[in-house]
């Protein structure tokens, strides 16, 4: 056994917004486990523990070597007595017998596959689970009523659940910001999400559309829509405005700002590279697509409230609300002692604001 001399000790902020978590994670052995019981967690509407295992699991990301023994993880924060017990199982057998019994059981099993249907949420999904429907075959014939999103879910589920390559989401990009100069020269285009903190593949590919002129992005989202389907390039499209107010993540913002915002939730219709071509000979591919517009005077904080890891993105709000009496959005953020609006035009004089040391994308891997 390893002495407690050789170990080595960690020392580390309990905020996942204090810490630099890059892709280089050397305990995936144990974040898949707790990744997974949370993934459990919040497909059975358990949000609580989802979180508790999210910031255990973020924990361990963060660290700049491999746990080897419990005794490295003591008077480390995040790790609750259920993280500690999954970890110590996976540590000393090499896999935690929860973990094994969740991937067997035909409940999770079978929230995987619904839920894998684009349109489908924990809550359709268990109600499908409780008529007895585990798998698509049994959902087509069941004669369930589904919504436009989840016909075209469906249609494209292998596509759909097929990860969207960096080289597809700088293709997207192309088309993105050929739409959008078309429809108003001058607007710009980023890449957030995932793709932005150097991951490199994702569930689907999300920008952030804006006009370094104020009020110039209204009405921007329906034509760029109307230029990117008259082109061929959607499958399917639905947009709406203020939908991070119903967001399940987090509490309600304040709503005075918040009426210019626009999102797409898309399909896009991908011609696939020579190379790529399958023996199927589809030539192309279906890819999730997320548009949001975003006005000039909130862009810093719609990129910093975009780019994620959702993790990372509510502890950020976490750390304002219980540290700095402040309330951040991906629209704004309020100083409730001073009770007035921060103006930012960048993400660094966000976190300056917070009182954060600046973190870049690439380590908000959390
Ligand atoms: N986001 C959020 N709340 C929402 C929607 C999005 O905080 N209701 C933020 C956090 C996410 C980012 O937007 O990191 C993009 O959302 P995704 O679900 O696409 O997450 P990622 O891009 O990080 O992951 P993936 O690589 O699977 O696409
Ligand atoms: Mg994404």
């Amino acid at each position: 056994q390893i002495s407690e001399a050789e170990v080595a000790l960690f020392s580390v902020s309990s905020y996942a917004c204090q810490r630099r978590t890059t892709l280089d994670n050397h305990n995936s052995n144990l974040t898949d486990a707790l990744s997974l019981l949370a993934e459990n967690a919040e497909l059975s509407n358990e949000d609580g523990r989802g979180v508790a295992f999210r910031r255990a699991a973020a924990l361990l990301k963060a660290l700049p070597t491999q746990v080897i023994s419990m005794s490295q993880l003591r008077g480390l924060p995040c790790l609750g007595e259920h993280s500690l017990r999954v970890i110590k199982d996976v540590l000393e057998n090499g896999v935690s017998s929860e973990v094994e019994s969740t991937k067997q059981s035909k409940r999770y099993k079978a929230l995987k596959i619904l839920t894998g249907i684009f349109g489908v949420g924990a809550k359709t999904a268990d109600r499908w689970i409780r008529e007895g429907i585990y798998n698509l075959e049994q959902l087509r014939d069941s004669g369930q009523t589904l919504n436009r999103a989840q016909k075209a879910g469906l249609e494209h589920y292998d596509d759909l659940n097929e990860p969207v390559t960096k080289a597809e989401a700088d293709a997207i990009g192309e088309i993105v910001q050929k739409a959008v100069n078309s429809v108003l020269p001058g607007s710009e285009v980023a890449l957030t999400g995932g793709f932005r903190r150097g991951k490199l593949t994702g569930h689907d590919v999300d920008f952030l559309i804006t006009h370094p002129e104020e009020g110039k992005e209204v009405g921007l989202m329906p034509k760029v829509v109307a230029w990117l389907e008259s082109q061929g390039f959607l499958l399917y499209q639905k947009t709406t405005r203020n939908s991070y107010l119903e967001s399940k993540d987090g509490p309600a913002r304040p709503a005075s700002n918040m009426d210019r915002f626009e999102r797409c939730f898309s399909i896009f219709k991908l011609t696939k590279r020579k190379e790529q071509e399958t023996a199927s000979h589809k030539i192309w591919r279906a890819v999730r697509v997320d548009l949001v517009v975003s006005p000039i005077s909130q862009f810093a904080f719609a990129v910093l409230g975009w780019t994620g890891s959702k993790l990372f993105e509510r502890e950020l709000r976490r750390w304002a609300g219980h540290e700095k009496n402040m309330s951040l959005s991906s629209h704004a953020l309020f100083d409730n002692t001073q009770n007035k609006y921060l103006r930012a035009t960048s993400e660094e004089e966000i976190f300056a604001y917070l009182g954060l040391e600046y973190i870049p994308p690439s380590e908000r891997n959390a």
